[in-house]
C-alpha cells in the first residue's frame, strides 16, 4: 500500500518504516487489540476529522471491554490524532489508531503484556471499489455468522474478531460479489464485513439493534439522526434476511464505505437494482455534511488546524 510520512507510535511520530514491532508482540498472535477508522474530510476551513470525539471514546470503550492498560487520556489520543493528520499533510483521508499489546510474549494470558498505541493515516479513496456508491454493491449472504456476544465482544472493535470477516469478505470476494452480509446467532441479519445495514421498507427505515451482534456504527448513527431530522420514521429491530430480499431499498453505513447502496443480495436484485431515491437523498445531504456545507451538523466535524 501507498505510504504517508509518519506514523504516531507511543506518543512520537516516526517515520512510516521505523512504525514496528517484534513477531512476538502478543497482538499479533492472539489478536489482543482494538481500533478505530476515521474518515477525515476536506472543507472551507481546512480538512477536519468526522465524529472525532465520538471515535475516541468508542476505542477507550473498547480498550476497557479488553481490560487494557491505557497509558493515554481522551484528550492525549485526540490531540495525537489531529497531530498525526496535520503532519501527514492535506492528501490523508482516513486514521486508523489502534490499542494493542505489543510486548513480546508467549502465553495467552494478557495481564500486565505492555499496550501501546499507533496512529496511522493513509490515502483510502473509494473502500468498495470505484463507482459502488453510485451502482450499488452486490452481496451474498455469508456462510460465516457474526461472532455474538456469547463468543466474542461483538460490539467491540477488536482486532481478533476480525478474522471472522476477513473469512466472509474472501467468501464475498472469490464468490464475485463486492460484500458479504452476516447473520447472528438468531438467523436474523447483523451487519456486513465492515458497515452496518439498513433496509428501507414500505415507507420506514429499519436497522438491526445494538444486541444483534453488531457494532454500534458511528455512520449508522450519523444517519439514523439524520434521516429522523430529514421526517423519515426509523427502526432499530430484528431484521429477517427475507425482509432484505423484499425490501424497496437496502444500503450499508460505515466510516470506509459511508453509504453505499446495495444492487442484490444473493442474486436478487434490490427494487429494480439501481441506487434507490432515499439511499440517494441520504447519501447527498451526508456528502455536504462531512464537508461541512450543513450548519446543523458543524459540532460533529473537528479541524485539524
Ligand atoms: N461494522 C463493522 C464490523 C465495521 O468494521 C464497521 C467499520 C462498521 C460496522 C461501521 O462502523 P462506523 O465506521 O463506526 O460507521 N469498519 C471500518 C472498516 C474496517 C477496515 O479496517 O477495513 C471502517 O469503516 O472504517
Amino acid at each position: 500500500m501507498e505510504k504517508t510520512k509518519k506514523i504516531w507510535l507511543d506518543g512520537e511520530l516516526v517515520d512510516w518504516e521505523k512504525a514496528q514491532v517484534h513477531v512476538l508482540a502478543h497482538a499479533l498472535n492472539y489478536g489482543t487489540g482494538v481500533f478505530e477508522g476515521i474518515r477525515v474530510y476536506p472543507t472551507s476551513n481546512g480538512p477536519a476529522v468526522f465524529r472525532l470525539k465520538d471515535h475516541v471514546k468508542r476505542l477507550l470503550e473498547g480498550a476497557k471491554v479488553m481490560a487494557f492498560d491505557v497509558k493515554f487520556s481522551y484528550d492525549e489520543v485526540f490531540e495525537a490524532i489531529k497531530d498525526t493528520v496535520r503532519v501527514n499533510g492535506d492528501g490523508v483521508d482516513y486514521v486508523k489508531p489502534c490499542f494493542f499489546l505489543g510486548g513480546e510474549e508467549v502465553g495467552l494470558n494478557p495481564i500486565n503484556v505492555d499496550c501501546r498505541l499507533a496512529i496511522t493515516c493513509i490515502r483510502m479513496g473509494s473502500y468498495l471499489g470505484e463507482g459502488a456508491q453510485e451502482k450499488g454493491a452486490t452481496l451474498i449472504t455469508s456462510s460465516w455468522k457474526r461472532p455474538w456476544n456469547m463468543a466474542a465482544p461483538a460490539g467491540a472493535k477488536v482486532n481478533g474478531i476480525y478474522v471472522t470477516s476477513c473469512l466472509a469478505k474472501r467468501e464475498a470476494v472469490e464468490r464475485g460479489a463486492s460484500e458479504a452480509l452476516m447473520l447472528n446467532a438468531q438467523g436474523n441479519i447483523a451487519e456486513c464485513s465492515g458497515e452496518n445495514i439498513f433496509i428501507y421498507k414500505r415507507g420506514k427505515l429499519y436497522t438491526p439493534k445494538v444486541t444483534d451482534s453488531i457494532l454500534e456504527g458511528i455512520t449508522r448513527n450519523s444517519i439514523m439522526e439524520i434521516a429522523s431530522d430529514l421526517g423519515y420514521e426509523v427502526f432499530e429491530r430484528e431484521v429477517s434476511r427475507i425482509e432484505a430480499y423484499t425490501a424497496d431499498e437496502v444500503f450499508m453505513t460505515g466510516t470506509a464505505a459511508e453509504i453505499t447502496p446495495v444492487s442484490s443480495i444473493d442474486n436478487r436484485p434490490i427494487g429494480d437494482g439501481k441506487p434507490g431515491p432515499v439511499c440517494k437523498e441520504l447519501q447527498d445531504i451526508f456528502h455536504r455534511v462531512v464537508r461541512g456545507e450543513e450548519p446543523q451538523y458543524s459540532h460533529w466535524l473537528d479541524l485539524v488546524g
